[in-house]
């Protein structure tokens, strides 16, 4: 059984290296961070309030995955193996303010977002929004409630169960990322068009016909209130608009001043 365990955690660090390519830097996190660094790992559970504000050459953040066994289990005779990111409680405000080339970010499931920590930038001498910017992190995380209310791009991650890859006994647990919500692109094509404002409306209608709650995801509830209804559909219409008639692209901030 060791040997077989032993194995599979090979494959599995193999794949977590995909996660795990980032420079460790040591650092007091109420001095911030080097501003010159390119890449960092975060290993320091928290990352403190405006921790990284101003690092303008940072691109990539990862936070490294850890093994965790959970269980063996009676019934089905097996061990149960799980990897999960190493725990990240915070990622406090403003943390990485004014990082245009970080375009990018994975979040563990647990971690609390603070305002404006991710995405955000007052470079031009006004406060912007990369509208790129996409955070990839897990189904009803505070990550997802951050992309949602702040109109961020968003990928899930998915538990998944694999079993006998390796061992005939073993169960173990990964996760794979699904489709990549977009902000206002209800029928998810990549795009947010008029077919989008028609299909919100749509949707608005049915779901009153049949006294239903459309469902908030950080695709449809575009004003950020829980709620994927009428004000969702105008705004969807609105971005589309102001989009159309700007040569500058206009984000979801400017569409919501
Ligand atoms: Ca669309
Ligand atoms: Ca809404």
């Amino acid at each position: 059984m060791k040997k077989i365990i032993g194995i599979v955690m090979a494959v599995i660090m193999s794949t977590a290296m995909i996660f795990d390519t980032g420079v460790v830097y040591a650092f007091n996190p109420l001095a911030g961070a080097d501003k010159t660094i390119t890449s960092a790992n975060l290993t320091d559970g928290i990352v403190a309030k405006e921790q990284y504000k101003d690092c303008l050459k940072l691109k990539t953040v990862s936070i490294p995955l850890e093994w965790r066994s959970t269980c063996y289990d009676q019934i089905r005779e097996l061990y149960e193996y799980r990897y999960c990111f190493k725990k990240l409680g915070h990622i406090w405000d403003r943390a990485f303010y004014n990082c245009p080339n970080l375009k990018s970010i994975t979040v563990p499931e647990e971690t609390i977002i603070g305002d404006q920590a991710l995405g955000y930038s007052d470079i031009s001498g006004s406060l912007t929004q990369d509208q790129d910017f996409l955070i990839v992190g897990f189904y009803n995380s505070d990550a997802e409630r951050y992309a949602r209310e702040n109109n961020f791009k968003f990928q899930a991650y998915e538990w998944y169960t694999a079993r006998g890859l390796i061992g005939e006994e073993d169960v173990w647990k990964a996760f794979t990322p699904t489709r990549i919500f977009t902000p206002g692109d209800v029928n998810f094509d990549g795009v947010v068009t008029i077919e989008d404002a028609q299909g919100a409306l749509a949707d608005y209608v049915t779901n009153l016909s049949k006294g239903l709650s459309g469902e908030p995801t950080v695709a449809s509830d575009v004003s950020g209130d829980n709620c994927y209804d009428i004000e969702d559909a105008q705004l969807i219409l609105r971005y589309y608009t102001m989009n159309l008639a700007s040569e500058a692209a206009v984000t979801w901030l400017d569409v919501k001043r």
